[in-house]
């Protein structure tokens, strides 16, 4: 894939995306255009708002400087991803209830059992929240202890503009469209690529009525 150099009205360079070809992503990469129908991406979205329920978004902060995230998260899963001064880390509870997160929902884990077979059960669903101005940064997804099993990752509502690289900082990235519905792995020699989200594309799904992204994001933390 290649970003195409073209000039907004003010006449400025800016980077446009274009829909990349199988062949130009990283190897172990894998893009699923529309792997949930609408009908499933309404199913999901349900089951998600229950796991909120159970679980309330919270807002991560970043070791060190304690400076919030702009993306709200919970989990679920035995384990749940989570960020604050003392580092990031998984933990079995919710930092601000202290209760259990709540299981995979089935239809996440029948998703992990089709795109790997091979691999043992996901361990943790982390759940992204995204509002019109929030972004993620380039960052390898490396607190997980077993990388032999991908990174299954899910898109619902506006469609945001994702990032991918190498496994070191400095390899070149490359940028596509994630559309609602569409499914990533991060498998292989691209289970440490660098990914972030650069921007999301306000207003374009109707999934959510207030807008926004949700992203999914399977992972096995533990060996088997
Ligand atoms: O929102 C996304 O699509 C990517 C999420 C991500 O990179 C992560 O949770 O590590």
């Amino acid at each position: 894939m290649e970003t195409a150099a073209a000039r907004d009205a003010a006449g400025a360079e800016v980077e446009t995306e274009v829909t990349p070809k199988p062949d130009d992503f990283p190897t172990g990469f894998q893009l699923f255009p529309d792997y949930f129908s609408r009908d499933q991406q309404d199913n999901l979205l349900d089951i998600i708002r229950d796991c909120l329920r159970a679980a309330p978004l919270f807002q991560p902060v970043m070791p060190r400087t304690g400076k919030p995230f702009s993306v709200r998260m919970s989990n679920c899963g035995v384990l749940g991803w989570v960020s604050d001064t003392n580092g990031y880390r998984y933990q079995p509870t919710h930092p601000e209830t202290g209760a259990p997160w709540p299981p995979i929902p089935e239809i996440l884990t029948t998703l992990w059992s089709e795109l790997a077979p091979e691999a043992p059960p996901p361990e943790a669903c982390l759940i992204n929240f995204y509002e019109d101005t929030a972004r993620m940064g380039l960052h390898q997804d490396k607190d997980e202890a077993f990388f032999e099993a991908p990174v299954i990752s899910v898109s619902l509502g506006d469609t945001a503009v994702f990032r991918v690289g190498g496994s070191d900082r400095k390899s070149p990235t490359r940028s596509m469209k994630l559309s609602s519905g569409d499914v990533v792995v991060l498998g292989g020699e691209s289970r440490l690529a660098y990914h972030g989200i650069d921007r999301v594309l306000p207003n374009t799904s109707t999934l959510m009525r207030n807008g926004g992204r949700v992203n999914l994001t399977l992972r096995r933390v533990t060996k088997p």
